[in-house]
């Protein structure tokens, strides 16, 4: 039967009849029953990717897309009337995670999918996601995200476990979402959930009992873990969500027909980050209590698990205090100690040790003594990791470490969110590429084309007009077509540099009203959501939104420069925005960004990259070469030197630096404490001035000059275009459908 057909039957009437959410219903049921339709049988061993994040963003448009239905859909749709963009805003996006890992879990399921391979996502089902951020006098509120609506595209499974904590049991329930291979097969994400879980419990923005368990254990993403009753809950959380995971693999294992003693054999675990880390003790606590010896245990388990790692931020590699772990999973802790006590019979080296002398334990440290590969997620990052942060690991364990750049599915990035590149793409080159996306290289052949170049500058030209009118629908946002789009769109942290990017608009305005015009106006776009409880980030976007207020009122400079905050920055307006980018701002203090991927996305939609040899801009870098994209400040050996040595001073660049100067004292100056708190830009100062822990004063100037070159370097129109032809051409590299094979290769060899 066709789409056309099928629809009609499900809608009982006329397309052009039905509301927009009808169609959508529609169109949800049509999409499960289709992906019901790839589900393929298991191979023997299969990868169980557990990860406490999955930004799987909006899935209608992208099932239909990898379900080969997209373009038959849109088209129906527009000959009774309807907009499939309109269809597409019904949906809620489910925002199950807080940025680059989640949204990174989900890409790589898509991939895993796509390739046939026998795979699931396990983790929990948050009913209200991450925070919705909305902006009150300027300053960042939270309030509740809720995502699950009727119908859904979750399906209540029979399957449920129970989990004993230290005072009390749950049984879980769990979930499935469907996850879509491109022309491949259909694998799931499973999410554990508890039934008695409240959202009524909620109130003023995100506030909540933190005490009752049963009540809030999957209510949130991340609770806020700044007090002790926020870390505990995440403690709960993790091991609700291993506890099932272990369950799961060995049921699914043992009905595949493995002994348990060769669960090696069936499964391969991914430990995405150390949030799921209990597994390992987990598994080891079920295997023994079915009769297997402990020794044996430890060592199955050690060659089912692989870990990576996604960060070298000190403060975001989790340790527990064993105090914590014996009050919420004490039959956990007699075999974490047997874990440390073999550690430490082999090596004297405390720094290794699972249980410090503080008692606190180390959860990376489970997952690189009892696992079987340590994974960094770009070059740069390996190497580190191997030189300076886990290098006393590396020393001893040399062959569990490698290297997996991380990559973005190319279905949602490139063919969902960009149709009119893709589409001229596939005029260009074929489509092969979407395959086998290396085959953008075929498009270098193109660069001497005047009719490709003008081709390219005109489809930006387009997402740009689709990004500004669906800014002025759903934000009240005017924006400046013909200016230079320059955006830096992430989480707020410190080390991504936000302030430095706020610290050139205002050295921008103060050029501008000293007469210094830019010959193209530019329009500075930041999307970021900061973490509830981390104060500074807050307060560097009340600063941003000041400048905004600031700049884009002042008719003297809103002409040539405007700033502009979108509100409430997730995977949908990433996926407006990232296709109408000129310049991508990469600009994280080198050494600190593990990989980024917002990095490769912008890349693969033609923006240029403005960015520090840092993560995987490194290898952004050397494919485009030095040309085709805009590096900045300190290497990562020079800073690791700084930090080293205790030997930078923030206020000595300010004192030397005019501009710099000039631009700092401007946060607390008369324009800003007109329209923003005192306490909050005076806060933001005295940081920079005092701490600048990730080194702004250090990279501003190069970052000043090469920003200017790269929008002087735009006005030469063909030239940027051809820069924009190799960006593209050479991102079929950053396909996470190469990142898998490279996982599945080295570390699951599922076949
Ligand atoms: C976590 C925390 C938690 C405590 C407070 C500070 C803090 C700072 C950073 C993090 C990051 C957690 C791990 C993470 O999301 N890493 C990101 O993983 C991406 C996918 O590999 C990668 O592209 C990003 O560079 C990396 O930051």
């Amino acid at each position: 039967m066709s789409v056309e057909m099928i629809l009609k039957e499900m809608l009982g009437k006329d397309i052009k009849d039905s509301t927009n959410q009808e169609i959508y219903n529609a169109l949800l049921a049509l999409v499960q029953n289709k992906a019901k339709n790839q589900e393929k049988p298991e191979g023997k061993k299969k990868i169980y990717y557990i990860s406490a994040e999955f930004l799987i963003g909006k899935l209608l448009s992208n099932n239909m897309i990898n379900l080969g239905i997209y373009d038959e859909v849109k088209k129906l749709l527009a000959d009774h009337g309807k907009d499939i963009c309109e269809i597409e805003e019904i949906e809620v996006e489910p925002s199950l995670g807080n940025g680059g890992l989640g949204r990174l879990a989900s890409c790589f399921l898509d991939s895993i999918a796509t390739l046939n391979m026998t795979g699931a996502g396990i983790g929990l089902n948050y009913h209200l996601g991450l925070f919705k951020q909305v902006f009150e006098n300027r300053v960042q509120k939270e309030t509740a995200n809720p995502w699950m609506e009727t119908p859904s595209w979750l399906t209540k499974t029979a399957i449920s476990y129970p989990v004993e904590f230290k005072d009390f049991k749950l049984q879980s329930t769990m979930y499935e979402i469907a996850i879509t291979g491109y022309e491949g097969r259909t694998n799931k994400l499973q999410l554990f959930d508890v039934d008695s879980v409240d959202e009524t419990i909620v109130h003023d923005g995100i506030s909540f009992d933190k005490d009752d368990i049963a009540k809030n254990l999957t209510l949130f993403l991340y609770p806020d873990d700044s007090d002790e009753k926020g870390r505990l809950l995440r403690i709960y959380q993790q091991y609700f969500m291993v506890s099932n995971a272990a369950q799961l693999i060995l049921t699914e294992c043992e009905k595949k027909g493995s002994t348990l003693y060769d669960l090696y054999d069936y499964a391969a675990i991914q430990i995405n980050d150390t949030h799921p880390t209990m597994v390992i003790p987990e598994l080891i606590r079920l295997l023994t209590a079915r009769g297997m010896a402990m020794d044996t245990a430890i060592d199955v388990v050690s060659k089912t698990c692989a870990y990576t790692n996604h960060t070298i931020l000190a403060e975001a590699l989790e340790t527990w205090p064993i105090t914590y772990l014996q009050n919420v999973v004490p039959q956990l802790v007699p075999i974490i100690e047997i874990l440390d006590d073999k550690v430490r019979r082999k090596y004297t080296d405390e720094s290794v040790a699972i249980i410090d002398r503080n008692d606190n334990v180390h959860m990376a440290h489970i997952d690189i003594h009892y696992g079987y590969s340590v994974n960094g997620v770009a070059a740069l990052h390996t190497e580190i990791l191997k030189d300076t942060e886990l290098n006393n690991f590396y020393k001893i364990y040399p062959q569990k470490f490698n290297n997996k750049t991380n990559g973005i599915t190319f279905r949602r990035w490139l063919l969902h969110c960009n149709p009119e590149l893709s589409d001229q793409i596939t005029e260009w080159i074929g489509d092969g590429y979407k395959k086998d996306a290396m085959e953008l290289e075929r498009l270098e052949t193109l660069a001497a084309k005047e009719d490709v170049l003008e081709k390219l500058l005109a489809i930006k030209k387009d997402n740009k007009a689709n990004l500004a009118k669906y800014l002025a629908d759903t934000q009240n946002i005017t924006l400046n077509e013909n200016a230079i789009f320059d955006i830096q769109i992430k989480r707020l942290h410190e080390y991504k540099r936000q302030q430095m990017n706020a610290l050139y608009v205002i050295y921008k305005y103060e050029q501008i009203k000293a007469g210094n015009l830019p010959e193209t106006p530019i329009t500075v776009i930041f999307g970021a959501k900061a973490a509830p409880a981390y104060t500074v980030a807050k307060e560097i976007i009340h600063l941003i939104l000041c400048l905004q207020e600031i700049v884009n009122n002042d008719p003297e400079v809103s002409p040539y420069l405007n700033v502009v905050m979108v509100e409430n920055y997730n995977v949908t307006l990433a996926e407006k925005l990232i296709p109408a980018c000129d310049i991508s701002e990469q600009i994280s203090l080198a050494s600190k960004e593990a990989s980024g991927t917002g990095n490769m996305k912008f890349m693969l939609n033609g923006a240029v990259t403005l960015g520090t040899d840092d993560g995987a801009n490194v290898e952004i870098h050397e494919l485009v070469g030095d040309d085709n994209i805009y590096v900045f400040g300190a290497s990562s050996e020079e800073v690791i030197h700084h930090y080293k040595n205790s030997d930078y001073v923030s206020r000595t660049y300010y004192e030397k630096d005019k501009d710099l100067k000039k631009a700092v004292d401007f946060i607390t100056g008369k324009e800003m404490l007109a329209v923003g708190e005192a306490k909050h830009l005076t806060h933001v100062k005295e940081e920079l001035l005092n701490k600048d822990w990730f080194m702004t004063f250090l990279d501003f100037k190069d970052y000043v000059e090469k920003k200017e070159k790269a929008f002087a370097d735009y006005t030469d129109r063909k030239g940027w275009a051809k820069k924009m032809l190799v960006n593209i051409s050479k991102a079929g590299y950053f396909s996470s459908d190469r990142t898998i094979a490279e996982y599945d290769r080295d570390i699951w060899k599922l076949k």
